[in-house]
């Protein structure tokens, strides 16, 4: 069994039912969910756009190998109607991410993990910190408590439920 935390987005139509429907997926093509953190809503990074997102970050159990992981999600996200834009970013119904996959490096074009941009996105440490503060990042060689203390991301992230 392997650890991977998964990152969780949407800020399109029926938000918290996009992450309900997720976090059901998820575990049955996935595995188990060992810990969640809470749902926050929080400012679009990167993009401009209206609709806030909703995020929140899963800790799993899983059987899969990171690419096998890899074509679950895009899976998934095919299943709840997420259809791919050619923009950079774009609203969507549900986004999900590696971010973590043991201490894996991997840095193949089609998948890059730690996620590559983790470090920038409060949206993402925030939850992550709150689950896993003293997991240490393997490539930037800090916790996640430390880079979101270091992060100059000064978007608002705020608990939602
Ligand atoms: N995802 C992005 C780009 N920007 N901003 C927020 N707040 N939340 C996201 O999940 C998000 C984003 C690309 O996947
Ligand atoms: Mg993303
Ligand atoms: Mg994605």
């Amino acid at each position: 069994m392997k650890i991977a935390f998964l990152g969780i987005g949407t800020n399109l139509g029926e938000r918290e039912s996009n992450l309900e429907q997720a976090v059901a997926r998820i575990e049955e093509y996935i595995g188990t969910i060992l810990i969640s953190s809470l749902v926050y809503e929080t400012e679009p990074w990167g993009f401009q756009a209206t609709d806030e997102f909703l995020n929140l970050v899963v800790k799993v159990e899983t059987e899969l190998t990171p690419s096998g992981l890899l074509g679950r999600i895009l899976m998934i996200e095919s299943l709840l109607g997420r259809v791919r834009c050619q923009t950079q970013y774009s609203s969507r119904l549900i986004d999900i991410d590696i971010l973590f996959y043991e201490d894996m490096i991997i840095e193949k074009e089609t998948l890059k993990i730690p996620h590559p941009l983790l470090h920038k996105r409060k949206f993402v440490l925030v939850p992550l910190c709150e689950i896993a503060p003293e997991l240490i990042h393997p490539v930037l060689k800090k916790t996640v408590a430390e880079l979101l203390e270091i992060c100059e991301d000064k978007s608002e992230v705020k608990k939602y439920k």
